[in-house]
């Protein structure tokens, strides 16, 4: 499961703490319902700094990195795994350019925030981003192996 490529790849989705406080859960997970993308794993967590920081490891030696960790652990955050044919490119174009400014009107960060530091939302940039993020937030029992009833009418 999660292979990419079939229509069984997964990404791992979260909803940052300002997408949660503003509102937005509803509508950030209903764009990715109504494209067609199956809902498999699912949960609030208020994300620990040194979580946090094991999260956005791979940018440790950026200058932003310690108020980056503050703010994805200032307050609970929807973590999900989505499951479709070419989620983890496809779920990055829904979610838009990482700064707001250059996010274009229909994405949700195009539509829905302002500047870099509260994007609202984050999604895996690759296979083994999505591999590696799905394993750090999600224990096997946590993620549902389900028939959606669309899916022959999305495939
Ligand atoms: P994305 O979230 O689009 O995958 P990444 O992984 O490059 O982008 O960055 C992770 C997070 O770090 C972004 N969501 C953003 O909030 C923050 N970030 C990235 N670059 C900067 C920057 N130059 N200044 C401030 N925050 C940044």
């Amino acid at each position: 499961y999660g292979a990419a490529g079939t229509q069984k790849e997964r990404t791992f989705i979260a909803i940052k703490p300002d997408g949660v406080n503003r509102g937005l859960i509803a509508d950030i997970i209903a764009r990715f319902e109504k494209k067609g993308f199956k809902l498999v794993g699912l949960k609030l967590v208020h994300p620990t700094e040194d979580f946090a920081a094991e999260h956005y490891d791979d940018l440790k030696a950026r200058p932003f990195f310690p108020a980056l960790v503050k703010y994805f652990a200032s307050g609970p955050v929807v973590a999900m795994v989505w499951e479709g044919k070419d989620v983890i490119l496809t779920g990055r174009k829904l979610i838009g350019a990482t700064n707001p400014a250059d996010a274009a009107v229909g994405t949700i960060r195009g539509d829905y925030c302002i500047i870099m530091g509260r994007n609202i939302i984050h999604g895996s940039d690759g296979a083994d981003s999505a591999k590696h993020e799905i394993s750090l937030w999600f224990k096997e029992n946590e993620i549902a192996d389900w028939e959606s009833a669309v899916h022959k009418w999305t495939y």
